[in-house]
Order: C-alpha cells, then sequence, then structure tokens
C-alpha cells in the first residue's frame, strides 16, 4: 500500500464531512453497516442498536454482507456524487469482524478516489492496523473516554481480548494500553486520526481535559466531544447539557482541535450530516433497492 502523499491527505480532509467544519454542508458519506459484532461491553450500550461510540441508539441498522455494501455504494454514489467519504462505524466494532475489511477492499478497487474511513473503540487497533493501511484507510476514528484504567473501568463493564474476557480495572487496562498505542502507530503511519470521547456526567467530565492533553502529545488531529445518550446501565445518568458540553470543548480546544458538528449518525447513515438520508421515505429506498 502506498502511503497517500501529504497533498492528497489535505484534499481527504477537505473533502471530509466530520474533519473539515466547512465540508459539512458540500460532501457527504455513506456507512457501510457490515460490523455487527463487538468485543466490549459499554456501559451506555444496548447491544440490538448500533454503537452508541459513534451513533445513534433507539435504531438498529440492517447489516449487511460485503458484496451488498458494495452494491450500495455504487447505486447511492450514483446518484449522490458529493459522497467522498466511505465509512464503517458499526452497528458493533468494525475491528471485530472480518467482514470491514473484505468489504473495504471491494470498494477501494472499485472506487480508488473516495476516502476510506473507520471507526473504533480500539482494542484491536494495533494488531489490525497493518491490515487497515493495506485495505486503504484513510481517516480513523477511536473512541478514547478514559485514560485512566480507573475511570474507564466505569464506563466499560468488560472486554473480550483474545477469547478471554477480562472485567473492571483488569479489561479497562489492556482497552487503554492498545487505544493509545494503536492511535500512535496510526498517526506515525500517516493516517489522519479522530477522536470521539462520549461525556458522562460524574465519571469523565474532569478527566476528558486529560485525554485532550494526552490527544495532542500522540498528534491526534481532531476531537469530537459526545453527550451520553442515557441508556443500558447509564439509563439513569444525566446527559450533560449543551453549556456544560461547551465548556469541556472550550477547555479542550487549546490542546486539539474540537468538532462540534456531530450528528450522532447511524451505522447506514448516507448524504450530508445534515440530511440523513437513510431515513428517506421507502417510496425512494425501494426504487433504488435498498
Ligand atoms: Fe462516518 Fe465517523 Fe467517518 Fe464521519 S461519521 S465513520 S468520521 S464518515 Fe461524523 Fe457521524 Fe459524528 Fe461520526 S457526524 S457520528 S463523527
Ligand atoms: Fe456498544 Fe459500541 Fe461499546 Fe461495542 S463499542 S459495546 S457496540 S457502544
Amino acid at each position: 500500500n502506498i502511503p497517500a502523499t501529504g497533498e492528497e491527505l489535505l484534499r481527504k480532509i477537505a473533502e471530509h464531512p466530520c474533519y473539515d467544519k466547512k465540508a459539512q454542508h458540500k460532501y457527504g458519506r455513506i456507512h457501510l453497516a457490515v460490523a455487527p459484532k463487538c468485543n466490549i461491553q459499554c456501559n451506555f450500550c444496548v447491544r440490538e442498536f448500533d454503537c452508541v461510540n459513534e451513533s445513534r441508539p433507539g435504531v438498529t441498522s440492517k447489516v449487511l454482507s460485503p458484496q451488498e455494501a458494495l452494491e450500495k455504494t455504487r447505486q447511492i454514489v450514483a446518484d449522490y456524487p458529493f459522497i467522498k467519504v466511505v465509512g464503517i462505524a458499526g452497528p458493533g466494532d468494525p475491528l471485530a469482524n472480518d467482514a470491514t475489511f473484505e468489504t473495504f477492499e471491494l470498494i477501494k478497487k472499485e472506487f480508488p478516489d473516495l476516502t476510506l474511513c473507520m471507526s473504533t473503540n480500539g482494542l484491536l487497533l494495533p494488531e489490525k492496523l497493518q491490515d487497515l493501511l493495506r485495505v486503504g484507510v484513510s481517516t480513523l476514528t477511536v473512541t478514547v473516554n478514559a485514560i485512566d484504567p480507573e475511570i474507564q473501568a466505569k464506563i466499560v463493564d468488560h472486554v473480550v481480548y483474545h477469547g478471554k474476557v477480562y472485567r473492571g480495572v483488569e479489561g479497562a487496562e489492556i482497552q487503554v494500553k492498545n487505544q493509545l498505542e494503536g492511535i500512535k502507530a496510526a498517526v506515525d503511519a500517516g493516517m489522519v486520526v479522530k477522536v470521539n470521547t462520549v461525556l458522562v456526567p460524574g465519571i469523565n467530565d474532569k478527566h476528558v481535559i486529560e485525554i485532550a492533553r494526552k490527544l495532542n502529545e500522540l498528534g491526534v488531529y481532531i476531537m469530537n466531544v459526545m453527550p451520553l445518550i442515557s441508556q443500558g446501565a447509564f439509563a439513569d445518568i444525566e446527559p450533560p447539557t449543551a453549556e456544560e458540553r461547551k465548556a469541556v470543548q472550550e477547555a479542550c480546544e487549546p490542546y486539539v482541535m474540537q468538532m462540534r458538528h456531530c450528528r450522532q449518525c447511524r451505522a447506514d447513515a448516507y448524504g450530508l450530516l445534515a440530511q440523513d438520508m437513510s431515513q428517506m421515505s421507502e417510496e425512494r429506498r425501494k426504487i433504488i433497492k435498498i
């Protein structure tokens, strides 16, 4: 795999609706819901819905096979040529699903000019990074909700790593270590890395600034502080107010650029961020056979 040149990367960022605020009204993305399995259990996640790390709950995406995902991309990109980014963001963790890599390979072969994007909980990032580079992923999101394993242990119930279940701080240590190692290696390999952080009042709200400082050290391009969506084991925790979130973003801004236009998309969203066409009329869906 030939790494993208600086110029190519700048073009990709300028055409990426999540990485460049100005691009959101001009360029779109398509998400391919090919990744149902997950290898951790976040306390705010209800499994039958999409991955909340980069998604909105209460909706379930229909899982596609890699071939179906390719066909969907063909149809949608033909209809909406302003779509420049193909992302895999669930419904589970993309790195826990072989279909993710198969899908990217198919897309890259047929659409070499589209930017391939992926969002992960990072547990498998160090061991899967070479595969991601091989299939041509250039923009990568890792959800980092804590860098202190004691805090992370309050957010993730358990992780399943190489066939073994690790609970509490033991599991959190493995995940945090792999996330940070994986992010560093991805930045070093020339990927443009974004970090999503779910702001959970009373759990990581005071800690997010420490995450931002670490991201600065690691060379992360942009950070997206997302409000908690209260469900699962965190159903009783009040989400942060808009003001609380804004204050956290302002405190983090000196360390790492802040994304403020996230729409908490579905794992099968497509179109412009502001107009999620996955919720288009049934009639339209039938016409393009999705
Ligand atoms: Fe999708 Fe995520 Fe890529 Fe964007 S979404 S995989 S980086 S192409 Fe964007 Fe949607 Fe927010 Fe995600 S608005 S949920 S940040
Ligand atoms: Fe749910 Fe996503 Fe967390 Fe997996 S990584 S448990 S799918 S929120």
